[in-house]
């Protein structure tokens, strides 16, 4: 067939470095952007034949998000605007993978294994792309990828991953969601943040600025782009907005919550990551102490809010946080507690809490990291809409403000901009602080940090992560560990967006023990967590001598 060819010709163009191998992973492939040509080529061809096989445009986003300038990476975004299917992430690796000679017979089994009719299917691609610089380059190898297998591509050029999610669900909802270009998705949020913010007639001056941490990326520029359309209703100052600094350098929400420390001399704000698809609050206090506000506290005030609201409405709907492992010990037991709302556990990755809250009638999903979003189901929002429509006094304002919310809610993925419009319109509503916000519980003092060693696949893991299954016997040992601490918990699990392994550890107290200082040089933190990363290291060394043994 002539398309196999020209795909064969052109994919010469993008050379793979032979014997090089890829995994696509928590958020599609991440490495050094030296080494990203092919894939691109090749994610466009699988967008395309995704396109055909879905009857529906499909999306690509040329990202490496929160990792360093260097890196680059791709993330693919399937019709409603959500992740690629885990089914064609298989797919995806195989692709990525494939030798140069062998390349037209993995596809050709794609096609076969997917029934794909490749005659008279159209197909549509919407590429977009963060400010790396070297991501124009890698968007064009996309779009390559489209035209080579007869594709139409529309390229959005520079955006945050979440406007191109929104994007691709829009045109795929013939408008339903909003209108497909940045300037619909200003519209949509400011409108919404501005209904939202008119049942706040008390804000104050202070309360209507906020520093905003751009993390030197896309985000940055777009908020900035945004600003006009929230007519003053919030006034933002960006900084690390990319005029200066280095992306994600020492700023950035993924540097802020690991460190536990704010970018040089800022205090109350928030930071967005390198797709604006992240965001963390934090301020000092008056001694100079940083306080964290992250994706845990993001979904306890959302959900605090939104179970008020419902509550108010006299609307019976079933309302759940999704969390990962990395939730705070705290957050979960106050959301169980207190709140009395049903909280579940995900594998890392919000593909994998998006689809835990599809099962509720509204879902609020947040990593730690500040990943996340809130979906409602289609019931739900007609019952919401209905009862604006039919009811009157306190029960329709509570409807009128959950209407506005959810219009001012990116549904697609989490979405820093939309996420911020959101927290800032509740601490208005509530007239709350975000001291008072803090307060709402107090963390378990905890610990993230990455571990490099040589093969992170030795390390595999179950029950959403929280306990590893290989090598043997590393668990029992972090068992062993975790039980000398009150409230103690530590787990392991190899990232699947940069080569590391990762350790998180909370516990009651703080302890200072020597072998901080010997093995890691902090002054202070959770005991257990030097333990862990010492077990880890040892283990995938006595792991990987048994298999060389063997
Ligand atoms: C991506 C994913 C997140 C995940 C993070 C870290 O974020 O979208 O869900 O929490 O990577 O994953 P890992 O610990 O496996 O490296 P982003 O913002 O970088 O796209």
């Amino acid at each position: 067939m002539a398309q196999w060819q020209e795909v064969s010709e052109k994919s010469k163009l993008h050379p793979k470095p032979v014997g090089l191998v890829l995994q696509y992973g928590t958020a599609g492939f991440r490495t050094n952007a030296d080494h990203l040509d092919h894939v691109m080529f090749r994610m466009g061809l699988l967008a395309t034949l995704r396109s055909i096989n879905t009857k529906a445009i499909i999306g690509v986003m040329v990202t490496a998000s929160h990792n360093p300038e260097e890196d680059n990476g791709v993330k693919l975004i399937d019709p409603m605007g959500e992740m690629l299917t885990p089914a064609w992430e298989v797919y995806a690796t195989q692709l990525a993978n494939a030798e140069q000679d062998h390349l037209i017979t993995v596809l050709k089994d794609l096609v076969q294994k997917e029934s794909i009719d490749l005659t008279n299917q159209e197909a549509e691609v919407f590429v977009g792309r963060d400010t790396r610089s070297s991501s124009a380059r890698l968007s064009d190898a996309v779009l390559d990828g489209v035209t080579a297998l007869d594709g139409r591509s529309k390229d959005y050029g520079l955006v945050t991953t979440p406007q191109l999610h929104y994007m691709v669900c829009c045109c795929n909802t013939r408008g339903g969601y909003g209108k497909a270009s940045v300037e619909g998705y200003y519209s949509k949020l400011s409108q919404a943040f501005i209904q939202l913010t008119k049942s706040a007639p008390n804000r104050t001056d202070d309360q209507k600025c906020l520093l905003v941490d751009g993390a030197n990326g896309i985000g940055a520029l777009k908020l900035r782009e945004m600003e006009p359309y929230l007519q003053g209703a919030l006034k933002v100052s960006l900084f690390c907005d990319g005029t200066g600094g280095k992306l994600n350098h020492q700023c950035g929400a993924d540097f802020v919550k690991v460190q536990q420390n704010s970018p040089k001399g800022i205090n109350r704000c928030c930071s967005f990551d390198g797709d604006a698809d992240r965001i963390v609050y934090y301020y000092s206090d008056d001694h100079g102490r940083f306080h964290l506000l992250d994706g845990d506290k993001i979904a306890t005030l959302i959900s605090t809010f939104l179970k008020e609201l419902l509550t108010k409405a006299g609307l019976d709907l079933k309302i759940a946080v999704v969390q990962t492992a990395y939730a705070n010990g705290s957050s979960t037991r106050y959301l169980e507690d207190t709140m009395k709302v049903i909280v579940r556990c995900a594998k890392t990755g919000v593909k994998h809490l998006h689809h835990v809250a599809q099962e509720f009638d509204i879902g609020v999903y947040f990593e730690a990291n500040g990943h996340g979003t809130v979906l409602f189901s289609k019931a739900a929002e007609e019952k919401i809409q209905q009862l604006c429509d039919d009811s009157e006094g306190e029960r329709q304002g509570a409807a009128t403000l959950l209407k506005n919310s959810v219009d001012l809610i990116n549904q697609t993925v989490g979405d820093a901009i939309s996420d911020m419009l959101l927290i800032e319109a509740i601490l208005a509503i509530k007239g709350m602080t975000v001291q008072q916000w803090d307060a709402i519980y107090t963390d378990l003092p905890n610990r993230q940090l990455k571990v490099k060693v040589s093969d992170r696949r030795v390390i595999d893991t179950k029950d959403a992560e929280r306990k590893t299954v290989s090598p043997a016997g590393l668990q029992e040992a972090i068992d062993r560990l975790v039980e000398r601490h009150q409230d103690g918990r530590s787990f392991v699990r190899p990232s699947g967006t940069e080569d590391v392994v990762r350790v998180y550890s909370e516990a009651a107290t703080q302890v200072t023990r020597l072998l901080n200082h010997l093995y890691l040089n902090q002054p202070l933190h959770t005991g257990v967590f030097t333990f862990v990363c010492f077990c880890v290291c040892r283990f995938e060394r006595h792991f990987i001598k048994h298999c060389r043994c063997l």
